[in-house]
């Protein structure tokens, strides 16, 4: 007999079947033994006769042969779609048999301390809790993809070690290159500004490394960023197109999954009109608003973010507001200074539910303007000869910006922690399992 998938029974009531899958609770009531097994599609109730089964334990990979049969109508479980059958089945068949498992897996939620849940990734990914997240995770990468292909970006794959750092700081990897010195990118930022005056517009998926100094809920060592980088632009040019991939990338993402999100109660996304407003004046209402006087700070402090994200809410109806004109001494090398005040830049960030999600600017495209400015912040112009090149033979004015990943599933879900947001996070004190 071919394998049936789970959701496909629906349809074949009365008929005999074969399901593959993994069980996923069992319940025993004496003589008959009760199963939830799941595959890709779906999940379904098997009840075991003929004394079957005894020894599964969930997690246990199985093949059930047996009759799909209509439930009565006071055992009908209106929550799954499988939830008017149910499969008799005196054959089993185990094709690899689990562990006893180190906690329940069988709730709707799984209530474990996040390092629990992440020293058992590989496990605990398999709850379907947990596994809602991923799916949406991919919906958002493909609403990226196609919001950027929207924008007319062609997608390019860039590498990650590189001869020099790109967002300048401490917070970069060194990697031992055959005994030379390179690094983990910590953006793919170099590498998309150099594809500009081959494409005009790209955009790429991309890893990038961040030595982040400290343990936070929103920051990892390994970051998922989808980037944008766009060539004969303006400022105002660049402000509608970030909002734009934003929040087609949001709405696509919330349009295809709204069983999932469904499961995580959250509301829906709030798309009113973004409010845009430079560093100083977001201060300036949090001063007001918040009687929280950071007026002369260089950024936004976390719970910046929050109150200023609130006020959007409250006077847009938008869970977006983008902040622009950052200093430029606080922004990487290549940002473009605002010729009106140099002291300002021509940079933006977004904020989505009370976190900066992406970030971006006008770019420096003047070869020796940019020199000086890399020269400025005591780095070498050797360290970026390739970088360099592409701007010493025609660079058109141009700009972009990135969208942090993780960041944005976190918040679309409304996460705790930005590591339930990561298949595999890294941090300063884990890679895979944690650091002795
Ligand atoms: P930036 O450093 O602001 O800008 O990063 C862009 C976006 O990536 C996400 N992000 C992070 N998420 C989790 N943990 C981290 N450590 C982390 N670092 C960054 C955030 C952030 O908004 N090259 C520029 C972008 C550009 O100018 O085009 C850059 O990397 O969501």
């Amino acid at each position: 007999m071919t394998r049936t998938l789970i959701l496909d029974c629906i349809k074949k009531i009365g008929e005999d079947v074969k399901i593959s899958g993994f069980v996923h609770v069992r319940r025993d009531h004496g003589k008959i033994l009760f199963l939830d097994v799941y595959d890709r599609t779906g999940i379904i109730q098997v009840v075991l006769g003929g004394g079957v089964g005894k020894d599964l334990r969930p997690q246990d990979v199985v093949i059930i042969e047996g009759k799909v049969n209509k439930r009565p109508e006071s055992l009908v479980n209106k929550n799954i779609p499988t939830g008017e059958i149910e499969i008799y089945s005196e054959k089993v068949e185990v094709l690899s048999k689990a562990s006893e498992l180190p906690f329940d897996m069988g709730g709707p939620q799984l209530h474990l301390e996040l390092p629990t849940l992440l020293d058992f990734r590989s496990l605990t990914l398999r709850h379907p809790k947990v596994k809602a997240i991923f799916k949406i995770q991919a919906a958002i990468l493909e609403g990226f993809r196609k919001a950027a292909k929207d924008i007319d970006c062609s997608e390019i794959v860039v590498p990650t070690i590189a001869a020099s750092s790109t967002e300048g700081g401490a917070q970069v990897f060194k990697v031992d290159y055959y005994g030379h010195k390179a690094f983990l990118t910590q953006s793919p930022q170099l590498y998309k500004q150099m594809l500009v005056p081959v494409y005009e517009r790209v955009f790429t998926i991309t890893k990038a490394y961040r030595a982040e100094p400290s343990v936070t809920t929103r920051h990892l060592s390994e970051v998922t960023q989808m980037d944008c980088e766009i060539g004969f632009v303006e400022f105002a040019d660049l402000l509608d197109l970030l909002e734009k991939v934003a929040v087609d990338t949001i709405k696509y993402a919330q349009e295809n999954c709204q069983k999932a999100l469904e499961e995580f109660e959250v509301e829906p996304v709030a798309f009113g009109k973004i409010p845009r407003l430079t560093l100083r004046e977001a201060q300036q209402i949090i001063l007001k608003e918040f009687s929280k006087d950071n007026t002369k700070e260089k950024d936004l402090m976390p719970q910046d973010e929050v109150d200023i994200c609130k006020w959007a809410f409250k006077n847009h109806h938008s869970d977006f507001v983008t902040i622009t004109h950052f200093p430029t001494k606080a922004k990487p090398f290549y940002t473009h200074p605002d010729l009106k005040d140099p002291e300002y830049s021509l940079s933006y960030d977004l904020l989505f539910r009370g976190v900066e999600i992406l970030s971006g600017s006008q770019r420096i495209n003047d070869y020796q303007q940019l020199v000086d400015s890399i020269k400025g912040r005591g780095m070498d112009p050797k360290d970026f000869e390739l970088y360099l090149q592409a701007f010493k033979y025609g660079m058109p004015p141009e700009g972009g910006f990135s969208l942090g990943l993780e960041r944005v599933t976190m918040h679309m879900l409304n996460l705790s922690n930005i590591r339930e947001a990561s298949l595999f996070p890294r941090d300063m004190e884990r890679v895979d399992t944690r650091l002795k």
